[in-house]
């Protein structure tokens, strides 16, 4: 893919032209049957320069919406290629803390996991914390995933950390989201097995060293 095209995508989520990006994202996938690479390197920055854009109010709130609607059905249509036929044994339970609206960036690391053969249980926006537990003790997943964007959530996802290591002392979690660009490492650092991953190409990586950690 071309800066050129990579202009028409965010092009077409600015005008809310579904099926223009659509028709981007799959001449994309057929020419380089690289989902992860589409997400990474042209869905988020399209994302994030929408954020600005509305941040210094050149779009509209509705503008901003319709784009990320737009975003996430294109991801919604690129989902037969995510699903692997390689099955593996494993379990992740992932989605947005308490109160956090952000989900296309935890949807995309869903699809990562799926993409190796994971059966990933992906719970979307704002999950409260008590139900995010009830549903890991439900599922007894191998991996816990936590996204969390906005800064000021960090005293929830703190309470939910909590609350995960007394239930279960020793299960994995990896976290991520925007929330950390602005700190958080401190509240990471100090818990057993948690790990912060800053992208898909960190998350993919990690996935490889898990499974060759827990091979069953
Ligand atoms: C779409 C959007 C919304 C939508 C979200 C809808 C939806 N369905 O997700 C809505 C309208 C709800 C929204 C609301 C708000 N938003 Co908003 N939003 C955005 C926007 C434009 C895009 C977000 C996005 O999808 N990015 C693309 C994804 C792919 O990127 P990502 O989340 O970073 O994910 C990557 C990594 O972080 C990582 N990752 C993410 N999660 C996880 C989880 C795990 C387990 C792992 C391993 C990795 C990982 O992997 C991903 C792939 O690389 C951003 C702009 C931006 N910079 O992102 C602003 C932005 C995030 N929003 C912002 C703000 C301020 C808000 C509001 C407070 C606005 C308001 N006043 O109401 C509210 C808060 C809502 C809430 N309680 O959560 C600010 C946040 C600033 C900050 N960090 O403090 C941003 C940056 C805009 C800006 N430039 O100011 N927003």
């Amino acid at each position: 893919m071309d800066n050129n095209d990579k202009e028409k995508f965010l092009e077409a989520l600015l005008k809310g032209d579904r099926k223009g990006g659509s028709a981007i994202a799959k001449k994309y996938v057929e020419s380089h049957s690289d989902i992860k690479n589409f997400y990474e390197n042209i869905i988020k920055p399209s994302l994030y320069k929408v954020g600005e854009m509305w941040e210094y109010n050149i779009i509209s709130v509705a503008a901003e919406h319709l784009a990320t609607a737009v975003s996430e059905s294109i991801m919604n249509e690129l989902y037969e290629h995510v699903i692997s036929e390689n099955r593996s044994p494993y379990k992740i339970v992932l989605g947005c803390i308490e109160k956090e609206q952000h989900q296309v960036g935890v949807k995309m690391i869903a699809d990562v996991f799926e993409m190796h053969g994971w059966d990933a249980f992906f719970l979307g926006a704002n999950t409260p914390n008590a139900d995010f537990i009830d549903y890991i003790r439900e599922i007894e997943p191998d991996l816990i995933g936590l996204s969390l964007s906005i800064y000021s959530h960090m005293p929830s996802f703190e309470e939910l950390i909590k609350n995960v290591r007394n239930e279960f002392p020793n299960k994995p979690i990896i976290v991520g989201g925007q929330a950390f660009t602005h700190g958080g490492e401190e509240l990471i650092r100090a818990h057993y097995n948690i790990i912060l991953l800053r992208n898909l190409s960190e998350t993919e990586q990690y996935i490889k060293h898990f499974e060759d950690e827990h091979k069953r």
